[in-house]
């Protein structure tokens, strides 16, 4: 087992790699950026070493930086959280180069899964349904205009190197595509420094479900269940539950294999979410991988008795994977993001917290780094806290939920609380029939 970690991030996702190091009596070293130097991250590390000014690009996305602290600590491995470094392939290797071990999957598969249409072929290839489309990059408007009229309007263009919902692009017409086109390939240029884009055929209401899995070093890949991740707003995730209300076990068996054999496939280790697309017929299209452990792993967490960090650091370090068969999930969990930012308008809104008190009581797990007096800094993601509820049925889970959230205060800053309430007492919220779109009634 290691010795020693660095943690390669900041805020809640720091402190709950901490936690996780610190149960498994693995010392810690935390890095902070000079606006962060009074963080609960620097505070619970065994030691600190400052990588730089409160800028992220000069500090905790700076490889040498990140490295050299590594190196003078004299760290076994690093674990890189989610955001930042836990999707730079190059990173992966230089950890690789150094001797020091990336907790998380092989560069090659990072690098892979980083595009998206190679990652979709790759995915295609080892037996996962994909939506109609290019399969593939489209050079040019002439072959983009073919394969629309071949799979039929509406189709969306996605930027190969986008993900998560940027640089996409809904074109309903073929006159459309003509000015689309060049604009999504422009556009992608601008964002990610590669224009490539892909095709697929557009589907109008579907849902977003992803399944947890992961990868030891010797082959094996399991999955541990689906979450439901419809619930978002210009592509930002407010809320998210475990198991999905539309999942029946056998179909849960059916797309958990699936998943399993395309993973081992292509040599998959370590964390791993692997991305869905639900249509009105229950039919489902892979989306994409993403190779972290993310944001909404509680929920996975509360339904299967697992702590997956705790897992993150033990296959890297060589431990093979124990679980005689999946694991049913047992109960319900939703999980809120409380993100400092306008409930109405989702504008970020920074500054010091002058009362907080969080939820408590059975059942109620809150991931957090802020606290009274503590300050939300402008210059990173506005994720303050994640309040995760688990109950023995959905209602039960939804009614703590809502009482959670009624009891969680913060004040000083605005926070997406106001609206998380809205969602949770939203009949069709409660009753399970939502889309995508459900949002788009809360749009100020
Ligand atoms: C789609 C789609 C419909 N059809 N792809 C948005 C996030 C990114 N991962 C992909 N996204 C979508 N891709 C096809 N072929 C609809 C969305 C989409 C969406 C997906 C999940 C949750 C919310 C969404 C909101 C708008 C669009």
């Amino acid at each position: 087992m290691f010795k020693k970690i660095l943690v390669a991030n900041r805020g809640e996702i720091a402190l709950r790699v901490i936690y996780a190091c610190k149960e498994l009596g693995i010392k810690t070293v935390a890095i902070f950026s000079e606006a962060d130097r009074n963080s609960l991250h620097v505070r619970f590390a065994d030691e600190a070493v400052c990588v730089g000014p409160a800028k992220s690009s000069e500090s905790y996305l700076k490889i040498p930086s990140v490295i050299s602290a590594a190196e003078i600590t004299n760290v076994d491995a690093i674990h890189p959280g989610y955001g930042f470094l836990s999707e730079n392939a190059y990173f992966a290797e230089v950890c690789e180069a150094c001797h020091i071990k990336f907790i998380g999957p092989s560069p090659n598969v990072i690098r892979l899964m980083g595009d998206k249409a190679s990652a979709l072929a790759a995915m295609s290839k080892a037996g996962l349904p994909v939506l109609p489309g290019s399969e593939g990059i489209v050079e040019s408007l002439e072959r983009a205009t073919e394969i629309a009229h071949a799979i039929g309007y509406p189709v969306i263009l996605k930027a190969s190197a986008g993900g998560g919902g940027r640089g996409i692009r809904i074109v309903r017409t073929r006159e459309e595509l003509a000015t689309s086109f060049p604009t999504a390939r422009h556009e992608a240029q601008i964002a990610f420094g590669v224009p490539d884009v892909y095709i697929e055929k557009y589907i109008e209401n579907p849902r977003h479900i992803e399944f947890q899995v992961m990868g030891d070093n010797y082959g094996r890949v399991i999955h541990f269940g689906e979450r439901e991740c419809t619930i978002q707003r210009r592509h930002q995730k407010l809320l998210e539950e475990s198991p999905s209300v539309v999942m029946s076990e056998d179909r849960r068996d059916k797309m958990g294999r699936l998943v399993e054999e395309a993973l081992t496939n292509i040599g998959y280790s370590n964390a791993g979410t692997v991305e869905f697309l639900v249509d009105e017929n229950m039919k489902f299209y892979f989306m994409e991988v993403n190779t972290r452990i993310q944001v909404e792993h509680p929920v996975t967490e509360m339904v299967t008795g697992t702590d997956l960090v705790k897992l993150q650091i033990m296959i890297a370090s060589g431990a093979k994977l124990h679980f005689e068969d999946h694991l049913k999930p047992r109960g319900h969990s939703i999980e809120c993001r409380i993100n400092a930012e306008d409930p109405d308008t989702l504008v970020p809104s920074p500054g010091k917290i002058t009362s907080f008190n969080v939820p408590g009581g059975i059942g109620i797990r809150v991931e957090t780094a802020a606290h009274s007096e503590c300050t939300v800094s402008p210059y990173y993601d506005s994720l303050i806290a994640k309040v995760a509820v688990h109950a023995n049925s959905r209602p039960e889970a939804v009614k703590k939920m809502e009482r959670a959230l009624e009891t969680f205060v913060i004040e000083g800053i605005k926070t997406t609380i106001p609206l998380q309430q809205r969602i949770v007492r939203d009949p069709d919220f409660v009753a399970g029939t939502f889309s995508t779109k459900f949002m788009d009634r809360y749009l100020a």
